[in-house]
Formats: structure tokens, sequence, C-alpha cells
């Protein structure tokens, strides 16, 4: 199953035509940088091309007002004079007379996105259209945006399909008060927004736009505001965001489908967002979204004005849609103090909506809302000439060149195993190094003489990810620890699933990083590089264990920065499947995809379900959608507190300690 890529030509055939400074970044260029960036790095040749069309009248009804339709209509007959005219009635948009045919064409991409993921033709997809149209409301253009192309798309899908949750993640720098006027009342779409906000000084300045509006009535909790109140965010802002809000939330809500409003002002050089994550953090974003709605993932282009930035992100996007190991996130810092402020405001707001955030602190900073009114008097007095600072353009390097090694995956297992599909067994003597077999002296030296020839040429980039039953995991991943090159640049990740003792000289070698979920006490309990997490009832706890997931192990992977993670099961470690997969699928955000994992000989059944995501298969939803266990989410919570010393992606509260807001 694909990813398809819906572009035409025709939705860079209208522009500005007159002077306007707010609108004159919307160029047609955007549209085609990014296309011909994608055609230049091959990846546009790796997707499935479908053709664009008109979403009806019907369609487009789904979210806008007939007198709204009738209007827009009209523009494509109106002089240059009528068209300014008709322009002033709305706020930072322009009209042309072709931009009525390229907003049909926009909203029925995006149709047709849904249509082929849904149909699963495609697996998922991205849309690169004009006019965007996260703005546009019921009966007004605004931001650039005639017609909500993703609402469209959304009441479209829940109509046409019966999808009962939908989830829309947008990421764009601006809030899109469209979608959220739309959704508001209705649980069965969870919006979610980051955008700047400064303190509603940031256009469109709406009071409704911060985090606290978490929606209406029956909606309540399923919208999700993150007012941005500094420029300069940066990839650990964001990822922090994701890891501590956005993630549990959405697993949480266990959507069927999930759409992004994917505006790429975001990212650093963009004039209009004026934020610093690099191009990268959109492959990650991504990725982080596609185990969700058992990979139903449709992308859809909003804003996004650096046209460098716009072209680079979007092909980040795409390339991880198609599958391709993810680019690692080098010296990510912790969340900027701003950043951890606004987490905790969302956080606390939606505590009472969602059992994953029972636990966060319940009272935003007590200066939050004052400060909002401050800043908003002071920015009204000094807003002139406030544009003229700052000229010096942002630089960033390009990203490199993401590389897929030649073997996806490969696996060392019993003969009376069979291979599954598309992964490379491992067993032919000759793939083994003899100097490797000649040093490991044990019973089981044939296999763990080929696990460490598989580690190796993960390390050489031949392979990317592995598999190995093994008679014991314990000794399997003390070789695999104690081969590797004792240089520092080598860090090893290893997640150990289930109970069972982790050898000290692994967990105090400070260059390993060890996070193990088990429901039995240990003893080493307060070293960085040894993290145990005691969930009551072990690995069984879905809730629980994705709480740890999202909470422990995917911010603490992002800050160490390994170059191989090794996920090992434990013996009985009671995991299900659909979790086990989840977790194999997330933490490929690691290492370049580098992950081996290790599995006792009689675990077979588990070979399948491992493969197919190490080769890049969603995992399948958690259809299980329990309460987590209190005491599960205390431990994660109290874990966190303690670890954030030493691991600042795990801050989620601006104070020192969030211990002292609990309650
Ligand atoms: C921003 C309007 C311009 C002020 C110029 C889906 C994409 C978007 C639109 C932003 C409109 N203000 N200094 O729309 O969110 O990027
Ligand atoms: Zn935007």
């Amino acid at each position: 199953m694909g990813t398809a890529l819906i572009y035409d030509e025709e939705m860079t055939k209208y522009k500005l035509l007159w002077v306007d400074p707010a609108c004159k970044i919307e160029t047609p260029e955007r549209l085609t940088v990014s296309y011909e960036a994608l055609v230049r790095n091959a990846l546009a040749e790796r997707c499935i091309s479908v053709p664009v069309r008109e979403a009806t009248n019907s369609e487009i009804l789904l979210v806008h007002s007939e007198e709204y339709l009738e209007a827009v209509k009209k523009t494509p007959y109106m002089t240059l004079e009528d068209l300014k005219e008709f322009t002033l009635q709305y706020g930072d948009v322009y009209f042309h007379p072709n931009i009525y045919h390229c907003a049909k064409l926009a909203a029925g991409s995006a149709l047709q996105l849904v249509d082929c993921v849904m149909t699963e033709r495609v697996r998922n997809g991205m849309a690169l259209v004009r006019p965007p149209g996260h703005h546009s409301q019921h009966s007004a253009a605004n931001g650039f945006c005639v017609f909500n192309n993703v609402a469209i798309a959304t009441r479209y899908a829940k109509q046409k399909y019966g999808v009962k949750r939908v989830l829309i993640v947008d990421w764009d720098i601006h809030h899109g008060q469209g979608v959220q006027y739309c959704f508001e009342d209705d649980p069965s779409v969870l919006y979610f927004s980051w955008h700047r906000y400064e303190h509603q000084t940031f256009w469109p300045q709406l009071r409704e736009s911060d985090y606290d509006s978490v929606g209406k009535e029956k909606g309540a909790g399923f919208n999700i505001n993150v007012p941005w109140n500094q420029v300069g965010m940066e990839s650990s802002d964001y990822l922090s965001v994701f890891c501590h809000v956005l993630l549990p939330v959405a697993y949480e809500f266990c959507p069927d489908l999930v759409l992004v409003c994917a505006g790429f002002d975001s990212a650093i050089g963009d004039p209009e967002g004026k934020m610093c994550a690099t191009p990268e953090i959109f492959a990650h974003l991504t990725h982080l979204l596609m185990n969700l709605a058992g990979g139903k993932l449709c992308v859809v282009l909003e804003g996004g004005y650096n046209l460098t930035s716009l072209a680079q992100s979007v092909c980040q996007t795409v390339q991880t849609l198609l599958g391709d190991p993810l680019p690692r996130l080098a010296n990510l810092s912790g969340p900027c103090r701003s950043a951890l402020e606004s987490l905790q405001c969302v956080r606390s707001a939606h505590r009472q909506y969602w059992s994953c955030l029972k636990h966060a602190a319940s009272l935003p900073p007590a200066d939050i809302s004052t400060k909002r009114i401050k800043l908003a008097e002071e920015e009204a007095k000094t807003e002139v000439g406030e544009e003229e600072k700052s000229t010096e353009e942002k630089v960033w390097p390009e990203p490199p060149k993401r590389f897929s090694p030649p073997v996806r995956c490969a696996s060392v297992l019993p003969d009376d195993v069979t291979r599954p599909d598309g992964c490379k067994r491992l067993g032919a003597d000759q793939d083994v190094n003899p100097l490797t077999a000649s040093k490991l002296k044990d019973d089981d030296c044939d296999t763990l003489s080929r696990v460490i020839t598989l580690v190796e040429k993960m390390e050489q980039n031949e392979i990317c990810s592995g598999l190995a039953l093994v008679c014991d995991v314990t000794v399997a991943m003390t070789q695999v620890v104690q081969h590797l090159t004792p240089d520092p640049v080598n860090r090893v990740l290893i997640v150990c699933v289930g109970n069972g003792k982790v050898p000290s000289h692994i967990t105090r070698d400070g260059k390993t990083l060890v996070v193990q979920i088990n429901s039995e006490e240990t003893e080493d309990q307060n070293s960085k590089y040894y993290i145990p997490v005691f969930l009551k009832k072990g690995c069984s706890d879905t809730s629980g264990f994705m709480h740890a997931v999202f909470g422990l192990i995917l911010p603490l992977g992002y800050e160490y920065d390994p170059n191989l993670v090794l996920l090992v099961r434990m013996p009985d470690s009671g995991v299900c499947d659909a979790v086990w997969q989840q977790l194999t699928g997330l933490l490929q955000s690691f290492a370049k995809g580098h992950t081996l994992v290790l599995m006792q000989e009689n675990e077979k059944a588990f070979v399948g379900p491992t493969t197919s995501v190490l080769l890049g298969d969603p995992a399948p939803p958690l259809e299980n959608r329990q309460a987590p266990n209190t005491e599960d989410l205390n431990v994660v919570e109290r874990l966190r507190d303690r670890l954030q010393v030493n691991w600042n992606l795990l801050q989620t509260t601006s104070e020192c300690t969030g211990a002292a807001f609990q309650h």
C-alpha cells in the first residue's frame, strides 16, 4: 500500500493582482517549489499520483453557507475593482478571477485523498493545494483561505464512510479558527492546533485561540489549543507538546482517520511564524501520527512562506509517509520556559476531560492571564516600527539526504521458524564475519555471532532493523552492548519490556540508557541511565504502558539520541500484540530506524507482528480504551518529576518541580 500525492498545476494559476503587504507572501511559487523539490528528490515518482477534482456544491455546503458559496461563485466574473471591493469584507485574503476554480480543486483534492485512503487504494498521502483552508469559516473567507478544505474533508469522511472519530492536527503556525468554529461542539472531531499567539497580540488576535478554549457542550475537551507566547520555538518545544499532550490524548481518543492541516510556516526561516524548528521536525511529527488510525493519514497543505524551508519540509513529510528511515534530531535542548508555561496551561485545562492528563498539575502559572493583558497593552504602544526590526535572514543547513539501507529488515531465526515476507534471513555462514565468530565462546555461539553480525551491518548502514530469537535475551543484550565499539558516540537505548534483571554493568556503563517496564521492584533506582518503571499490572495494562511510552520513553529517546535501539522482550512480559507493535513502531523515531528486537526462542508467535512493523506497516489501533490505572499514572508522573533534573524533555511545568502543583 503506497502513498498518494495530489497536485495540479492549475492551482498555481491565481495570484494577488494589487498591492497588499499582508497578502503578498501567498504566491503560486509556494506550490511549484514544493512539487519541484519532490520531483528533484525522486519522491514524487515513488508516490501514487492521484488526479484532482472539483468539490461539488453539496460538498462545499457541508461546511459553508449557501449565501457565501453563491457570493464566491460570482468572483470569476468580477472586474478588478469589484474583486478588490469584495475582498475588503474579509480579513487578510485576496480574490482573483480563477481563485474560485482553484478553491474547488483544493477542497476536491482533500476529498480525493480521503477517498483513496478510506478505500485502501493507498495507505496515506499528501495533497499540495492552494488556496489553503483552515481560516475559512461558515460564511467568510479569511487568511488566504476560501473554502475550509480539511473541515469539508472531515464531514465528507464521516458522511461517506461512517467514520466515527476524526483527529485533525493543525501544525500550521496560525490558529485554524475556521476549523475550531466548525467542530467546537462536536465530540467526534478532535481538533489540535498550536499557534503563534504572543498573548493575543499575533494575528488573528482572537481570545478564543488561547488554551482555555477547550470546546463547547458535548464537544468540551475535543478542542486543544497550544498558544506559543514567544517566537523562536524549536524542535524540542514541538516534541514536548507531542509527547505530553497530543499523543496521549490522541491515543485515548482513538481516531479512525487522521487529517493534518499541514502548514510549514511553523518551520525555521518562515517570515510569518519566526520559529526555529528545522524541516526535519516534520519527518518526526508525521511519523508520530502514522501509527494512529491504522496508518490512515491525510496531509493537506496550508501555509508556509519561506520557499526554501517550505520545500524542504514538504520533502521531509512525504519521505516519511513513504516509510523511509527518519533523520536523527541531534542536540535537542529541553523546552524553553515559555513553552513549558503553555504546556502546563494546556494540560491543566484538559485534565478534567482526558484520563491520561488526570495527574497533570492543576493550576496554570498564576501570572499567565495577567500577562496576556499587560503584553497586549505594551504591544499596542510599540507596534509602529516593529516590522522593520531584524531583517537578517535565518540560515540553516539543508537536511542531509535520507538514506534507506538496501535491507530494510533482517532476522536471526531458528531453522524451524518461517521467515516473514520481505525480511532477509541472516543465517548462511558466509554472512558472518569469522573474526566476530571466533570472539564468542558460548553455547549459543552460532546465534549470537549472527546477532553481532546483524548489529555490525546495521552500524554500516547495510541493514536498517533486525529481529533475533535467542535462547537468553539478557545474555544477548549484554553481548551486543559489549561488542559495540567503546566509542562515546556509540549510544544505545535499551527498552526492556517485562521483568528480569538487567546486568548492572550495562546499567552503569554511562553510555547505555536502559528503560525497563516491569511489575517488580529492583534495587538500583537512582541512576540517570537505568530507569525502571514499575507498573502495577506490568505490561498488560495498555493505558499505563502507553502512558509510559509517551511520557517517558519517547522524550528520553529524543533527548538521548541513540545510534542503536535494542528492544528487548523479557520472558513472559505479558504485553499484548497491539501494544508491542505500537512501541516497536514508535521506537523507529530514533537512531535512523536502527532497532534490534530481541525475543526468547519460544516466542515465535510474535515474529510476524514484529517484523511487519519493522518493515513499515502501521501498528493496529489500540481498541481497548479503558481508563488507565490511577496508580500507574502516578508512578510515571513521579518518575518524571524525579528525572527531569537530568532529562529536560520530561518537564511538563514551568516550575522547578511539578509536585508542588499537584492536586
Ligand atoms: C496570515 C495573514 C498576514 C500578515 C502579513 C491556511 C495558511 C495560513 C494563513 C496565514 C494568514 N497575515 N505580515 O492558511 O495560516 O498560513
Ligand atoms: Zn499559517
